[in-house]
């Protein structure tokens, strides 16, 4: 049996052929089945995951999935599949985004509108400026095509050197990309390895003129030392739409500091999103039952 936690979906019917399918408001309203269940399409928690012998596939309805990775989970012998692919168009427009929001110092066009002040300054342009993305996936590669229809310089760090990557102009390693970058935009997921990368010593390396972005995860920057880099001029500026602690708590400092945009986690939750993840989640359950490779298996060593 597959539980799915949303919507009843036709697709997913369709995908499961014979297979008994059932659509729950949360993983609760399924305890009657748990003993049966081959297949999730939810976040499981540990409990859960101690409570069906039979499962064997679960699919995160995010594309990251560090919330996922349990100490359970990792030691398990389930499959955990990711929705990596639904955010990467939408979060690299984001990042574009928040690109112009920082060169053009969009806030302070919409204060001077909100007084009704004709405010006319002069402000930078992204051609020929750098953007160093940290993270090659689906949202680093897409954001690389887009920088350069900006006539862009693209630079990448990524861990597999040897896949392509298409517009980007050079690989490097973060020391480089530091140090020659305009804008720093990190897509990569939270994993061990990544976690706590940008600290007191990354933002010093960074150019003053420069901007960080975020639009993968908190918690990859250390946020006092973001906070402190940001206060001291050390850097420009930030578009942050992934966080430490989400939501960001009303007494944040990152809420009021003139040279910071915050977004709510809200860059990838486009109707695109949504219409690839049920395209994602249709394939695989057709996949699950068909008894083929799913797509999107979770690597639970890197973490992604
Ligand atoms: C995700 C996200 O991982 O929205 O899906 O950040």
């Amino acid at each position: 049996m597959i539980v799915v936690v949303g919507k009843e979906s036709p697709a997913y019917v369709e995908a499961a052929g014979g297979t008994r399918i059932r659509f729950v408001d949360s993983l609760d309203d399924a305890a009657d089945v748990f003993g049966e269940m081959e297949a999730v399409v939810a976040h499981v928690s540990p409990d859960v995951l101690a409570k069906a012998p039979k499962l064997r596939w679960v699919h995160s309805p995010s594309a990251g999935v560090d919330s996922d990775l349990t100490p359970q989970m990792r030691a398990s012998s389930v499959v955990l599949t990711s929705s990596a692919g639904n955010g990467g168009i939408p979060l690299a427009e984001h990042s574009m985004l928040l690109m112009l929001m920082l060169s053009r110092d969009v806030p302070r066009w919409m204060r001077a509108q909100a007084e009704h002040r004709w405010d006319h300054y002069r402000h930078a342009e992204l051609v020929g400026r750098t953007v160093g993305i940290y993270g090659l996936g689906n949202s680093g590669l897409d954001l690389a095509q887009k920088a350069k229809a900006f006539h862009m310089r693209t630079l990448g760090v990524r861990r597999r050197p040897d896949q392509p990557s298409p517009y980007v102009d050079e690989l490097c390693d973060l020391d480089q990309l530091l140090a020659e970058s305009d804008f720093v935009v990190v897509t990569v997921p939270r994993t061990p390895t990544t976690a706590g990368v940008f600290d007191r010593d990354a933002f010093a390396r960074m150019k003053s003129s420069a901007y960080f972005i975020c639009i993968s995860r908190g918690g990859i920057a250390d946020d006092d030392a973001l906070l402190e880099a940001l206060r001291t001029g050390q850097i420009a500026g930030a578009g942050l739409d992934a966080h430490g602690v989400e939501p960001l708590p009303p007494e944040s400092p990152f809420w009021s500091l003139p040279n910071v945009i915050v977004t709510p986690h809200n860059g990838a939750t486009s109707d695109g999103n949504l219409r690839r993840s049920r395209e994602i989640v249709a394939e695989n359950i057709r996949r699950f039952v068909a008894g083929e490779p799913l797509h999107n298996i979770v690597d639970k060593v890197a973490g992604y």
